[in-house]
């Protein structure tokens, strides 16, 4: 197939390409990037006007990575790495983002994008095996598809009632506006206290006049301990960078911590040493904290002791024991996405903030003037919600994709999303997914994940290119199979015990599904296997 364009019959322009790319986030920059090097005809459709994906939405105050900055950045080109610096050990979300552009203007990768293009439908046309993108500016037609939409890119916000008769400003983390917000003077609201809450709730309260937080669910949280990146420190990483990322895709989440992981099983430690090991950790911060023990997401005994320890120190951290209690989490640590967080319950001892308690009595509506719960009305000038993402599916599912015979892939996902290895989906040839469900994804450093996607991708168009094969497709037995094993991989951990959105649960009428597969090494021998053998699991024609 050749690039050109030309009218259809709508007066819209169409066009036709080899691949097309969905998302010009971490994922889509470097998918065009890498093919663009085999010299395959590649677009990327991108519904922002910028690139960034995650890191051009979510610029709520305080929104930084909780993998700490030498590690969340792309391996694919050693110059890149090491010309680029760090600041702090966690990146900000400006700094993410001025990543981001300097990475699309160092490939020169926006002559690709179109930017402002919402995918709107997307249908396999089995007669010509190709797919046909309808988008507002136009249809795209192109043998491959590459869905690089992101796992947490469609904000929720619930439908509680009222919504639309408030009177002040309301605004979701995940699409907080580019000019910025000045909520000097003015009550807030903030709605959720997932990691985003949790970043940005600190820095609201700083802000604002008067802060009220409305929670559903108490959350565990790791001080971050952020800090200026020491240059030492950035130094000693980029002289090691290949020896360490390859170090790092041998943990289970792709990254490494501060301090090694052990294996050692909290429920047998000494009491004392147990203390000592997790003070040691605490104080390190971050995801570090979780490397202590290594059944902490597989053993309830376990669990429920290092879950004892963090709730004693929201006990010594808020002043207020009533406020203290309602902010102590009592299900599994680590089975909702872990937060990381600067100060978030010291914030509940500054006067001008208060919590809510809504898990036994729900917001029951939204006034004019503020948020009404338990016939008590909380005025707020503003509304924060923080209320997270229609996780992992959502985004695919509203491009309308409808694959061989008709099929939807809302109908094949009407159980919960089916998917082999994560990359493919029976009925749907062409169209890779990256990080897409069943594929170790959020639970992993995004970037590493994105990185091992795109290559075994980019890997399989140029075999598909040697060998004049025209369509792949995930087989229905090895999907099956697929399924059957991120369920039972998941099973074997502590993550379906909560309400999480791993599981879809945040979502009304959801299927409850756990969503991502726990394990990156694993998994990558699996994907590798697959190719090694002919891409077995995958039918080839
Ligand atoms: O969203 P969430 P998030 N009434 O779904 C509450 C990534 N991330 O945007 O727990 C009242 O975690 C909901 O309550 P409950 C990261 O992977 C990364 O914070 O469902 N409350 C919860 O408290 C993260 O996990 C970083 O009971 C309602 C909150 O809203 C993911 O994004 C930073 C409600 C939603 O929490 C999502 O995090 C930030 C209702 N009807 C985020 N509905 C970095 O690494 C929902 N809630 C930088």
């Amino acid at each position: 197939m050749s690039s050109g364009d030309g009218a259809s019959s709508n007066g819209h322009r169409s066009y036709v390409n080899e691949v097309v790319v969905v998302g010009a986030g971490f994922a889509g920059m470097y998918m065009l990037h890498k093919l663009r090097g085999l010299g395959f005809d590649t677009v990327v459709l991108e519904r922002a006007d910028g690139v960034g994906g995650t890191w051009y939405w979510n610029r709520y105050p305080g929104a930084r990575c909780d993998v700490e900055s030498m590690q969340y950045s792309y391996s694919f080109d050693p110059e890149l790495e090491q010309d680029w610096e760090w600041t702090e050990r966690y990146s900000s979300q400006p700094e993410i983002l001025r990543y981001a552009n300097h990475v699309a203007d160092r490939y020169d990768l926006r002559r690709d994008i179109r930017f402002e293009t919402t995918v709107e439908r997307v249908d396999w046309d089995d007669k010509a095996r190709h797919w046909r993108l309808q988008t507002d500016r136009g249809e795209y037609r192109t043998r491959f598809v590459v869905m690089a939409t992101g796992c947490l890119s469609t904000a929720n916000t619930p439908r509680f009632d009222g919504i639309d008769s408030f009177e002040g400003d309301t605004y979701h983390t995940g699409r907080w506006p580019h000019e910025g917000v000045d909520l000097a003077g003015k009550s807030v609201a903030v709605i959720g206290t997932g990691s985003s809450a949790v970043q940005a709730i600190p820095v609201i309260a700083q802000e604002c006049e008067e802060l009220t937080v409305f929670q559903r669910t108490p959350n565990y949280s790791i001080p971050a301990r952020n800090e200026p990146l020491d240059p030492e420190e950035q130094g000693q990483w980029k002289a090691n960078y290949s020896d360490l990322r390859a170090k790092a895709l041998k943990e289970m989440p792709a990254f490494l911590t501060r301090l090694p992981r052990s294996d050692d099983l909290a429920k047998d430690a000494d009491p004392d040493e147990f203390v000592e090991r997790l003070e040691r950790h605490w104080e390190v911060g971050g995801f570090t904290f979780y490397g202590a023990y290594g059944d902490t997401a597989l053993d309830p005994e376990s669990n429920q002791r290092i879950a004892e320890f963090v709730r004693a120190k929201i006990a010594d951290a808020v002043h207020d024991p009533e406020v203290a209690a309602k902010l102590t989490p009592h299900n599994t640590i680590a089975c909702k996405r872990p937060c990381l967080d600067t100060s978030y319950f010291e914030t509940y001892n500054l006067p001008q903030v208060r919590l809510v308690d809504v898990s036994e009595s729900p917001i029951e509506r939204i006034s004019p003037a503020g948020i009404v719960v338990d016939g008590q009305e909380y005025a707020a000038d503003a509304i924060v919600f923080a209320t997270g993402f229609d996780a992992m599916t959502g985004t695919l599912l509203r491009m309308n994709v409808t694959g061989r015979g008709g099929i939807r892939l809302a109908e094949h996902w009407d159980a919960g999303p089916r998917t082999y290895l994560g990359l493919g989906v029976a009925g749907f040839p062409n169209l890779f997914t990256v990080s897409g469900p069943g594929s170790p994804s959020v639970l992993t450093n995004m970037i590493a994940s994105i990185e091992q996607h795109v290559n075994w991708i980019a890997e399989c168009l140029g075999h598909l290119r040697e060998y004049g094969i025209k369509t792949i497709e995930a087989q229905p037995e090895a999907e099956a199979k697929w399924v059957d094993h991120v369920n039972a991989v998941a099973d074997m951990t502590l993550y379906p015990t909560c309400n999480s959105w791993y599981l879809g649960s945040n979502i009304p009428g959801k299927k409850r599904v756990f969503m991502p597969l726990v394990g990156f090494p694993p998994y990558v021998e699996i994907c590798d296997a697959a190719a090694a053998d002919g891409y077995q699991g995958f039918a080839l024609a």
